[in-house]
């Protein structure tokens, strides 16, 4: 019994969770888990009526061994009669089944891709070879609220997102909350979304784009839209002034790639730092936002993610000390 029970819990243990399309959180990954529940129903009801047929043919079969091999051929023909009768019942429950089927996924598409007139919110998020960027539209100015890796939604919202890539084909995938949607370089493609459970969620790059494509997690968060704006004003404010030796390092060794807001930073080539001790994860899910891991990405990127764009720069211990407490205190 205990066994039956680990099994069924081994089975059932995949379909919650914070990256699993079978948990809905929102409208459009609801739509598809209908579309996955219905089509499952009705095949599995066909497969039922199948694996029935074939069970009854066998134990015909079975209870007139020998019939056959004697001559009498009737009873097979009475059978055949019967069963051809039946043909006209098949073919219509085929028909109506695959009816059901076309007009739900024609339903669940549009959807799925349906575009508000008015969305609350335009969200750009960008694929890059292997790290998210993630840009807000800030309501108040209409410029872009930059961050990266970490994409907020005030739940319950309808949230625009312009999804592009800027080295190859990417694609933007956060099962909880809604299907896949390819990220093309030269292309922007609309997705509107509406989360609808607060939590933590995690979204993953769903198109093979080099050596760390398993590397390329996006860290979702759905809360009440009261909390999301704080989050927002937080992220538009800039950093504090720069001081201290991590600051020093930072400017001559990072800032050609990463920008800092409010300091003199303003490299493009990576994430964007300004407030990257908020964030949950680093260097896109590879590891949790921690002081020493921070350091640690800093003094060997390439033995954490191999390949990544970012170079293992020459720091002395004591400078790698400075410009990870520095950071670390970006919050
Ligand atoms: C040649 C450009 C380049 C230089 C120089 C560089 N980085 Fe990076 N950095 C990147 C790129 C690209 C990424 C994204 C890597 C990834 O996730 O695959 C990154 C990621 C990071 C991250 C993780 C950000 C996040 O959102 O998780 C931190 C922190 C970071 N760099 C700090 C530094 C520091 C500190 C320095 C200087 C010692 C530095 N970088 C130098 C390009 C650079
Ligand atoms: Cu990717």
């Amino acid at each position: 019994m205990s066994a039956r029970l680990l099994v069924a819990y081994l089975l059932l243990i995949g379909c919650a969770g914070t990256q699993s399309t079978l948990d809905p959180g929102g409208d459009q990954a609801g739509a598809l888990f209908s579309l996955f529940a219905l089509t499952m129903w009705v095949c599995g009801a066909i497969y039922t009526v199948v694996a029935a047929g074939l069970g009854w043919a066998l134990w015909q079969a079975w209870r007139r061994r020998g019939v056959d091999a004697r001559g009498d051929g009737d009873v097979t023909h009475r059978t055949d009669r019967r069963l051809t009768r039946l043909l006209p019942f098949v073919a219509g429950t085929i028909v109506l089944g695959l009816t059901v089927l076309i007009t739900a996924s024609f339903f669940a598409d549009r959807a799925l891709f349906a575009t508000r007139a008015a969305p609350a919110l335009e969200v750009r998020v960008t694929g890059h070879q292997w790290w998210w960027r993630v840009e807000y539209r800030d309501p108040a100015s209409g410029g872009w609220i930059e961050t990266a890796n970490e994409l907020h939604l005030p739940q319950g919202q309808t949230v625009r997102l312009a999804l592009g890539a800027a080295d190859v084909i990417h694609s933007f995938w956060v099962p909880n909350v809604a299907g896949k949607l390819d990220m093309i370089p030269g292309r922007t493609n609309l997705l509107d979304i509406t989360a609808r459970r607060a939590g933590w969620y995690r979204g993953q790059c769903a198109e093979f784009c080099g050596m760390q494509h398993a590397h390329m997690a996006l860290a979702v968060k759905v809360e009440p839209p009261a909390a999301f704006r704080a989050w927002l004003a937080a992220q538009a404010a800039p950093a504090g002034a720069a001081a201290g030796r991590g600051a020093m390092v930072f400017a001559t060794a990072c800032a050609a790639c990463h920008a800092i807001r409010g300091t003199g930073a303003g490299g493009r080539a990576g994430p964007d730092l300004t407030h990257v001790a908020g964030r949950r994860t680093l260097a896109a899910g590879t590891l949790t936002m921690t002081r020493g891991n921070l350091q640690g990405w800093i003094t060997q990127p390439q033995a954490i993610k191999p390949g990544t764009s970012m170079p293992a720069v020459p720091l002395t211990p004591a400078d790698a000390d400075a410009v990870a407490g520095y950071l670390a205190g970006l919050q």
